[in-house]
């Protein structure tokens, strides 16, 4: 496994290993909440992922996945609705990045995945949880909004209802209750193996094919059913032109050297 050059210390430790990125928020001290800083390094890996990764593990440091907004930081600056709108633009700009920047990101979750945590892991196409992770939106309880794209991620997910719901009564839901609604694709053991295991697999698809996977799926959701099937059309189209890749695997099922899909 080859690291880019990081520290102990970084709030974001970045490991590239084979075309695999492992992505690792370490701000365990702090629950993992983010503070600005860690919202743009977010950012600024995501709008420079490596050319050579074809899948990236989100992960954190520590008993629990992400407490969400710096309460501290947020606390402490006192700020102004003008303020508070930068900041939320600058979480919708990074997770924007992560969710709809062409490869697949893989998150794994353990103990709290809550307010912006919830948030954050909303943003990936995978999520894989431990038996310690639970999941609410506690900012009613704190006297504020959600602010980093739960209305729109987490909405579509667990449905606007549910969410409301959440968000009134501030209950906390355990894993199971977060699989059943969708929040957690998979339950693990050990969710960071679990979510390598499956970023491999899924950098092994091809790569076109992925792009438009993570890409196009949540954007036709926006579309009317007409604009969502003539772009359908297209997406397949241009897939399709990366004509050595297509020709390779469709030869090697036509060939037989490739397995079939069963249980
Ligand atoms: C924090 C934060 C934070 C912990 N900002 N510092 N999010 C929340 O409302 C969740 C608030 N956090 C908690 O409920 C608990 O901390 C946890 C359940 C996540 C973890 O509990 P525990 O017992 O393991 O840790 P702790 O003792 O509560 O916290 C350890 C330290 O982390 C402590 O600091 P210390 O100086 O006393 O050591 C905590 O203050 C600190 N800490 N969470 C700042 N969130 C874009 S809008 C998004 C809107 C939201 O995300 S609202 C939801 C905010």
């Amino acid at each position: 496994m080859t690291a880019t050059p990081a520290s102990a210390d970084d709030v974001l430790n970045i490991d590239i290993d084979g075309n695999v990125a492992i992505v690792t928020i370490n701000r365990p001290q702090m629950r993992n909440a983010l503070d600005e800083a860690a919202v743009a390094k977010i950012d600024a890996f995501f709008s420079n992922i490596p050319p050579e990764v074809g899948a990236v593990v989100l992960q954190t440091e520590g008993p629990h996945f992400c407490a969400g907004l710096d309460l501290k930081e947020h606390h402490a600056k006192r700020r102004s609705p003008t303020e508070f709108m930068r900041v939320c633009q600058g979480w919708h700009r990074a997770f924007d990045k992560m969710q709809h920047g062409g490869i697949p990101v893989i998150a794994a979750m353990q103990g709290a995945v809550v307010g912006g945590g919830l948030e954050l892991a909303a943003a990936a196409h995978v999520r894989v949880a431990d038996r310690t992770a639970y999941f609410a939106l506690p900012e009613g309880q704190r006297g504020i909004f959600t602010g980093g794209g739960a209305t729109v991620r987490v909405a579509r997910i667990i449905t606007p209802g549910r969410m409301i719901e959440l968000m009134l009564t501030g209950r906390v839901i355990d894993v199971e209750e977060g699989q059943r609604l969708g929040l957690a694709h998979y339950i693990a053991d050990d969710a960071r193996a679990t979510a390598l295991e499956l970023a491999r697999k899924i950098a092994g698809n091809a790569r076109l094919s992925n792009y438009a996977i993570v890409t196009a799926i949540n954007k036709i959701s926006d579309m009317s059913a007409t604009d969502g099937l003539y772009t359908e059309g297209l997406i397949m189209c241009m897939v399709q032109t990366a004509i050595d890749d297509v020709q390779g695997r469709l030869g090697d099922f036509v060939e037989k050297r490739t397995e079939k899909v069963q249980l």
